[in-house]
């Protein structure tokens, strides 16, 4: 709203102008997005409580985690009021990327809403069903790949980090691709969202890897310099991921350990769909498996489990997955795997960085 408020008014005053700037814009949407975060979640603390939406006792869980017992979740609302305020605000929402992203928020928070809601009816963590969540991911994503190929005009050419010219037409494959993405990486979040501030971390760490990555694909000198895909229109999506990377800051604050409160389905699912849809828009698919690569290991280590379990008739190769849960077992303090999750996730996101000009 404030660019086409403000900016066409340089006409009568150049200082109007850095309106245009989509770095000025994104740094004011992080900030924007920290401040409403900061000041919304508390009294959303106090409404959960007082509508007893909180943790309620779940079976086979490490026993670290009966304290948690009463923690209110559902943070992810005042988590997604944010981003959305800050994005109408400070995003020109005359871009179709914006209004897709903003679709992916509410589409996938409202498969998280009703999957926590259930929880918090039915008790013992009995949400949706496996089917139901994954039946709406896919149809939800669906959409999502429906509108930036037919709508949007999205490119199928698909790219890889290093290879300079070989970029394939992937043609109607690339539906398959961007569901493929969104849901793997929705679910992926969704799992790793199992300790305090262990899911908005390194959620804030890969927004802000795929802030430079939008601003980057949507320019069209930086774009030729470092040979990745130029994506027009694609430079707004870096104010989106300053509205997330403040909202997420904003959570953590509240989400450190020992938190105060959890961010839920309504927030994992929609944030690990966003990371996912974005990494989609910018052309850095395979990227994001460095980026995201703490949510890959955490959701690999869940698949490998699960197939070795059964395989074995029993047997695990980790203690307990995902993988926090193994170092649980093994004695680690919670806040010691978090902080350490979180220098991996550091690690990561600086490594796909640097792939950039290894080309
Ligand atoms: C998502 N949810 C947390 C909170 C958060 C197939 C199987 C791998 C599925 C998986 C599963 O159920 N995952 C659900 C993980 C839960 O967090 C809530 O859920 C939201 C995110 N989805 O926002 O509302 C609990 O995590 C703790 N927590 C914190 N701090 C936070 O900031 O401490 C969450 C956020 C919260 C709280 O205790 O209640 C969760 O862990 O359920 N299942 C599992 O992950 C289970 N693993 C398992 O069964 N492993 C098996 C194999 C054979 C699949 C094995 O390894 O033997 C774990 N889930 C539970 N307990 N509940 C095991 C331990």
């Amino acid at each position: 709203m404030i660019y086409h408020l403000l900016y066409p008014l340089h006409k009568y005053w150049i200082g109007f102008n850095v309106f245009r700037y989509i770095t000025f814009r994104t740094a004011y949407a992080i900030l924007t997005a920290l401040f409403l975060s900061l000041i919304l979640i508390p009294s959303f603390i106090q409404f959960l409580i007082n509508k007893n939406w909180i943790k309620t006792e779940k079976p086979y869980e490490p026993q670290t985690h009966n304290g948690k017992i009463g923690t209110p979740t559902m943070g992810g609302i005042p988590v997604l009021i944010s981003v959305i305020v800050t994005v109408f605000l400070w995003a020109n929402l005359q871009n179709i990327y914006i209004w897709i992203l903003v679709f992916t928020s509410i589409f996938f928070g409202f498969i998280g809403f009703l999957d926590d809601y259930q929880k918090i009816k039915r008790g013992r963590g009995k949400g949706l069903s496996a089917k139901q969540k994954f039946g709406l991911q896919v149809l939800f994503s669906a959409i999502i790949a429906i509108l930036l190929i037919k709508i949007a005009g999205y490119s199928t050419r698909f790219y890889f980090p290093f290879l300079k010219s070989f970029t394939p037409e992937l043609g109607g494959f690339y539906y398959i691709l961007i569901i493929l993405v969104v849901v793997g990486a929705s679910n992926a979040v969704n799992l790793t969202d199992g300790l305090d501030g262990l899911a908005a971390g390194p959620l804030s760490i890969s927004f802000g890897s795929y802030l430079l990555l939008a601003y980057m694909a949507g320019h069209f000198k930086i774009a030729r310099y470092l040979q990745i895909a130029w994506v027009p229109g694609a430079g707004e999506v870096s104010v989106f991921c300053g509205a997330l990377l403040g909202a997420c800051l904003g959570f953590l604050w509240y989400n450190a350990y020992p938190a105060e409160i959890f961010m839920g389905d309504v927030g994992s699912l929609s944030l690990g769909a966003l990371l996912g849809a974005i990494a989609v828009i910018v052309k850095q698919e395979i990227l994001l498996l460095l980026i995201g690569g703490l949510f890959v290991i955490e959701a690999l280590s869940v698949i490998l489990q699960v197939a070795y379990f059964k395989m074995t008739g029993g047997k695990r190769i980790f203690k307990m997955s995902p993988l926090h849960h193994h170092f649980e077992l093994k004695g680690w303090s919670e806040p010691k795997i978090i902080v350490r999750f979180w220098i991996i996730g550091i690690i990561l996101a600086l490594t796909a960085l640097s792939t950039l000009k290894l080309r």
